[in-house]
């Protein structure tokens, strides 16, 4: 109630005031864009700004060999959470946030991986992105 309430506030203040403002964007990642790295733990993102983790979604999933990365994205972002193609392990947090660890499962085998997200962005609009790494 409260949030509905603020975003509210906060959509009506941007058309006062004519201002559009900035989308939501992660401002960065590990293992990060288009590395190589050995097996990861986990994928850390950090935003530029605090993002409701409830109304956002992450996914990391193997890419196919012959799979762009933003169609891979989009398959991730279509899976259920726990779905067994995802390499992540569920996220359980509901809070605000401003950084975001994603638990990754174990030993990753090598090969290219995408990390999508759909989050949540200030001015009310949902922003999609993603990045690719490839284990060694
Ligand atoms: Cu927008």
């Amino acid at each position: 109630m409260r949030f509905t309430f603020t975003r509210l506030i906060v959509l009506l203040l941007a058309l006062v005031l004519g201002t559009a403002s900035a989308h939501t964007a992660v401002a960065s990642i590990i293992p990060a864009a288009d590395s190589t790295v050995s097996a990861p733990k986990e994928v850390v993102l950090k935003f530029s700004e605090p993002i409701e983790l409830r109304f956002s979604t992450f996914r990391v999933m193997a890419l196919g060999a012959d799979m762009e990365p933003v169609d891979g994205a989009r398959a991730a972002l279509a899976l259920k959470a726990d779905a067994p193609t995802l390499v992540n392990l569920p996220l359980s947090a509901r809070t605000l946030a401003a950084q975001l660890r994603i638990p990754l499962k174990v030993s990753l085998k090598a090969g290219a991986y995408v990390v999508a997200w759909k989050i949540l962005s200030e001015d009310g609009h949902p922003v999609t992105g993603h990045s690719v790494f490839t284990v060694k």
